[in-house]
């Protein structure tokens, strides 16, 4: 069934659905679009969830009681929850050179203040989820960022959120989202694999994982559902931003299932947890930006078929996993071999030195993974 249900658990942030179009070479294409009125709508199409930045709920501080009492409405009418909240450290001219990173100490103390407001915000919503996506911390030149201080800035900054969220007692944690440029030239934590290994020297890595986005690790040329997967290993798969992009190119954001149709199919099948790993069990987050050529219609379709590719393709998923002759060729292919330890219980190296191996006969093996993957293809197509 390609209905979407509550179970489903498909969360959209508000500034998706409501971009404007604004780009680099135009302005808007369309008009503003209410994001108290952009929640019912995502009730209807079918989503469980909403996400946002400050700005997008509040693009009017002069009306921020009303516009809150207006959305808290919303989510009380449809049944639909905050899962997750963000800040925009990136759109204001005051962020044109980095936020909690910016050279400028006055514009960081300023970033890290605008921070704190909306986790309590977050907080009062009982949001989980707290998003960091560092879209303007970054350098176009060499010589302009101090790579290691402006690392310091980014842990203090992290240091002083994580404390602040333990003193408040809220039950809230961190997600830092890579993406490796655009806005800025290079962007600071441009990876899954940077950003993890910067959790590390954090003062509490526990409460700090990760929002990978599709199409970030794709402009990068990874692997999505490797990156995803290597997260998922590392418990910080903390939340996940779905979206499509074709290659490395600029980042296309396209509805989900669009671009590397392939590269979303495995990426369905890791947050399932590949057939016998770690599942992701958190919200099945869209952040996409319906094209601008498209007008109010096409806003709707690209949001609503974003749940549909997700459906059909974890329907894929379902029966590639279920099927006996993927069961065969992933035996053919020794895939929960890997599984065993390379060395038994009470081996040492000594024993693995002096043991003979058929080393002709292991380099002419069949791997069987072209059998393994057509039927994956298969599946994907829609002939099994
Ligand atoms: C912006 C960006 C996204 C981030 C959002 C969170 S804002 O739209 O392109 O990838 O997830 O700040
Ligand atoms: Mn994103
Ligand atoms: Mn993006």
């Amino acid at each position: 069934d390609l209905t979407p249900t509550p179970d489903d658990k498909f969360s959209f942030g508000l500034w998706t659905v409501g971009w404007q179009g604004t780009d680099v070479f135009g302005p808007a294409s369309r008009s503003l679009l209410d994001p108290v009125e952009a929640t019912y709508r995502l009730a209807e199409i079918g989503a469980a969830a909403v996400t946002f930045h400050d700005d997008d709920l509040v693009p009017d501080e002069s009306l921020r009681e009303a516009t809150l009492e207006r959305f808290e409405k919303a989510l009380a009418d449809t049944g639909l929850v905050v899962e997750m909240v963000t800040t925009n450290l990136f759109s204001h001219p005051v962020f044109k050179e980095g936020g909690l990173t910016a050279n400028n100490r006055e514009v960081r103390r300023y970033a890290l203040s605008k921070v704190v407001r909306n986790i309590d915000l977050a907080a009062s919503l009982g949001a989980r989820t707290f998003v960091l996506w560092g879209g303007r911390e970054g350098a176009e030149h060499g010589g302009g960022k101090d790579v290691q201080a402006a690392l310091d800035r980014y842990a203090e900054s992290l240091n002083l959120l994580c404390a602040y969220v333990t003193e408040q007692g809220y039950d809230l944690r961190f997600a830092l989202e890579p993406k490796p440029n655009e806005p800025r030239g290079d962007i600071l934590l441009p990876t899954i694999g940077h950003a993890l290994a910067f959790i590390g020297e954090l003062d509490d890595p526990a409460r700090v994982g990760l929002n990978p986005e599709v199409g970030h690790e794709e402009m990068a040329g990874l692997n999505f559902a490797q990156g995803i997967s290597q997260a998922l290993w590392h418990d910080k798969l903390f939340h996940v931003d779905l979206n499509g992009q074709h290659g490395p190119r600029f980042d296309q954001d396209l509805r989900f299932g669009a671009g590397n149709v392939r590269g979303a199919f495995w990426t369905v099948d890791a947050l399932l947890g590949a057939g016998s790993g770690k599942a992701y069990d958190g919200y099945v987050h869209f952040d996409f930006k319906p094209p601008r050529a498209e007008a109010s219609d096409g806003v709707w379709a690209s949001a609503s078929a974003c749940m549909r590719n997700y459906l059909v393709l974890r329907e894929r998923v379902r029966s590639f996993r279920a099927d006996p002759e993927v069961a065969a060729a992933l035996d053919a292919a020794e895939v929960a071999t890997l599984r065993e330890p390379t060395m038994a219980p009470g081996e040492t190296l000594a024993d693995l030195r002096a043991a003979t191996y058929d080393i002709e006969g292991l380099a002419e093996r069949s791997v069987g993974m072209e059998v393994l993957d057509q039927l994956a293809m298969d599946h994907l197509l829609g002939i099994r």
